[in-house]
C-alpha cells in the first residue's frame, strides 16, 4: 500500500533517503513546517538544521524560530549528537526577522509580550553550533549566525544589519556581537548605514573563520562538526563555556573561570582517557563521562 501511495501521490510526501542521512520536510501532521532537520556525518553525529522558507528568503518568522528552538532542544538531549550545523539555502541564510510579521506590531505588544525573546535559545545551547552561511545573512539572519559558535561563509555570502533602513535597530545581539566580532568602526558603519559586507570582508574582520566555495560550504561545516563531535561532549561544553565567558567577564574573572573548568576536566573519565591514549600512542575513545 505504501509503494502504491508513493507511486500515485508522490507530491504528498517527499522522502529522500541515502546511506547516512534522510531528509524529512514534515508537513501536514508532521513536526516541522519551516525547517528541515536531520543528522549528518559518517557517524550521524552532527545535528543539521536547514532553514526552509525559500520564497521569503528564509525570513525568520516566529514559527520558524520556535521550530529552530525545538530542533535544538532535541539535539541537545540526543547523546549521539556532538555538534550542530545551521544553514539556509544558496541564496539566503536568512534575510532577517519577518518584516511582514513585525509591520503592525505595537510597542505594548513587543515589550509586554517580550517579543522574540525565544530567539535566545540558539545562544544557550551547550553543544557547539556552526552557522554555514550562503547568500544573505541580514538583520536577524546575521544575528542568528552570530549566536552560533563558528561561522563558515560561502564565497558569495553577504552580511549586514540593515534595520536602520526600516527605522529600527538590531534586536537580537547585532549591536553587541557584531561590535565584539569586527570592532567598533566597522560595526558602527554597518549598523548606521545598513551597508552589507562580503564574505571576504567578513573573514578579514574576524566575523567568519572560513570561506568555502558555495557548493562545498555545507559539507565543510559538517566536517568541522564531525571533528568537534569526535571529542568529549562533556569537555567540549566546558571549552565552549570558557570561550563564551570571554565576552562577558573581565580578564581576571575569565581566567579564574577557565582555571576552575580546567581543573574540573580532571574529574572526568574523558580527561584520563585522553592523556592515557596519548601516552599509549593510540586514538582516544571518549565516553562523554
Ligand atoms: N521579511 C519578510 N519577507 C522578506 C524578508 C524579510 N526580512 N526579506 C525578503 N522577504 C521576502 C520579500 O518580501 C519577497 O517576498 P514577495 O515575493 O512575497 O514579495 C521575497 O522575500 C523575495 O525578496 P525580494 O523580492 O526583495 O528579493 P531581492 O533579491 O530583490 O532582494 C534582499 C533580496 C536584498 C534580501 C531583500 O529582500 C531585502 O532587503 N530584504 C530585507 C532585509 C532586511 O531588511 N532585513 C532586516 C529585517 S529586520 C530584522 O531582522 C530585525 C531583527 C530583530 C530580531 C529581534 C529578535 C529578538
Amino acid at each position: 500500500y505504501f509503494i502504491y501511495f508513493l507511486l500515485f501521490y508522490p507530491h504528498t510526501l517527499i522522502l529522500v533517503s541515502s546511506y547516512h542521512q534522510c531528509l524529512f520536510p514534515l508537513h501536514a501532521g508532521g513536526q516541522y513546517e519551516y525547517i528541515l532537520v536531520e543528522k549528518r556525518g559518517e557517524k550521524n553525529n552532527v545535528g543539521f538544521i536547514q532553514l526552509n522558507r525559500p520564497k521569503a528568503l528564509n525570513a525568520l518568522c516566529d514559527g520558524l524560530m520556535r521550530e529552530v528552538g525545538q530542533a535544538l532542544d532535541a539535539f541537545e538531549v540526543d547523546g549521539d549528537v556532538g555538534a550542530i550545523v545551521i544553514t539556509g539555502s544558496d541564496r539566503a541564510f536568512a534575510a532577517g526577522a519577518d518584516i511582514k510579521e513585525m509591520q503592525n506590531r505595537t510597542f505594548q505588544e513587543c515589550y509586554g509580550g517580550n517579543f522574540l525573546a525565544h530567539w535566545n535559545r540558539v545562544s544557550t545551547v551547550k553543544k557547539p553550533v556552526i552557522a554555514a552561511v550562503n547568500g544573505f545573512a541580514l538583520g536577524g539572519g546575521c544575528e542568528l549566525a552570530m549566536m552560533c559558535d563558528i561561522i563558515y561563509a560561502g564565497e558569495k555570502a553577504q552580511f549586514g544589519q540593515p534595520e536602520i533602513l526600516l527605522g529600527t535597530i538590531p534586536g537580537a545581539g547585532g549591536t553587541q556581537r557584531l561590535t565584539r566580532a569586527v570592532g567598533k568602526s566597522l560595526a558602527m558603519e554597518m549598523v548606521l548605514t545598513g551597508d552589507r559586507i562580503s564574505a571576504q570582508e567578513a573573514k578579514q574582520s574576524g566575523l567568519v573563520s572560513k570561506i568555502c566555495p558555495v557548493d562545498q560550504l555545507v559539507s565543510e561545516a559538517v566536517k568541522c562538526g564531525e571533528k568537534i563531535a569526535s571529542n568529549s561532549k562533556l569537555v567540549s561544553a566546558m571549552a565552549k563555556e570558557a570561550v563564551n565567558a570571554a565576552f562577558e567577564l573581565t580578564l581576571a574573572e575569565g581566567n579564574r573561570l577557565e582555571k576552575r573548568l580546567f581543573h574540573a576536566t580532571f574529574a572526568t573519565d574523558d580527561r584520563k582517557e585522553g592523556m592515557t591514549a596519548f601516552v599509549e600512542k593510540r586514538k582516544a575513545s571518549f565516553q562523554d563521562k
